[in-house]
């Protein structure tokens, strides 16, 4: 059977493993036990951030696991509120601290902040990197227009756009605007929180298969060389959700499921997100 390991999303020479455990709103003993339960079972990519208050956490259940170092990738984003270069450096070394990492893989601007010049937040970021903070560096929630900006005014390679990605929110434009700079995107809620299991057509896919809706959405979008960062505190959640590579879409499934996209499909909200977003 084909395993998480062997899959990666490569991007400017970052190798990101497709299929990753998220952690927002994962926190305390809920998280690590989550993080070192998912590495067990074959995850080799953990997400955090800084807003998501549980950095410690995730770092405790890295710990707990016994991985070796590098052959898991852990990122973590800056919050809006710390974009301003300096700030930015002290808050990605506070990140650090907290996981109890030298350095990180991937180190992310969590959401755009139009309050401070990206050229200036973009210039900290790359001095992150060539500081041995992080290896790669990139952007998350970022449209198409911030996409070519952000790739002109960084002094080094972005190598991923996380967005909200799942068959209900078309994110064509997003994908297309990634590809054309090298960069990978990197899907969260990508079973739309649930909503997936409703949808008579994912659920009709995957008997085909003998898969649930939610491995579907995992596939399809692992299909588009997409990585995907479902969030589970449950072990047999956990354990569906890496289940994704033994089996195949077709290209008419894909196509089926492109159709359910819709440019309206987002479930982040305002109460979530900044609230300029
Ligand atoms: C506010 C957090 C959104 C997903 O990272």
């Amino acid at each position: 059977m084909q395993t998480a390991e062997a899959h990666f999303v490569e991007a400017h020479g970052a190798r990101i493993p497709a299929l990753g455990l998220g952690t927002w709103e994962l926190s305390k003993r809920v998280c690590s036990r989550a993080v070192e339960q998912a590495i067990r079972l074959g995850y080799r990519h953990i997400d955090t951030a800084q807003i998501y208050a549980n950095e410690r956490d995730v770092g405790e259940g890295i710990r707990n696991s016994h991985i070796r170092r590098d052959q898991i990738f852990v990122t973590t984003k800056v919050w809006t509120t710390h974009f301003a270069p300096n700030d930015l450096l002290r808050s990605a070394k506070e990140s650090l601290v907290k996981l109890r990492l030298s350095e990180v893989d991937l180190l992310l601007l969590h959401w755009p902040n139009p309050h401070v010049p990206l050229t200036e937040t973009l210039g900290a970021l790359a001095q992150a990197r060539a500081l041995g903070l992080t290896r790669h560096i990139g952007v998350s929630n970022f449209t198409v227009a911030l996409i070519n900006e952000a790739v002109s005014a960084c002094p080094a390679p972005l190598v991923c756009n996380q967005v909200e990605y799942h068959p209900f929110l078309d994110q064509q434009k997003v994908l297309a605007a990634c590809a054309a700079h090298g960069m990978a995107l990197v899907a969260y809620s990508p079973i739309a929180r649930g909503n997936a299991k409703s949808s008579e057509i994912l659920t009709r896919i995957g008997a085909a298969h003998g898969k649930s809706a939610a491995q579907v959405c995992l596939r399809w979008l692992i299909q588009q060389n997409v990585a995907a960062i479902p969030r589970s505190s449950r072990l047999e959640r956990l354990a569906q959700n890496i289940e994704v590579f033994d089996f195949e879409l077709s290209d008419a499934e894909m196509n089926e499921i492109f159709a359910l996209g819709s440019p309206k499909g987002r479930l982040t909200t305002t109460a979530t997100a900044p609230a300029w977003d």
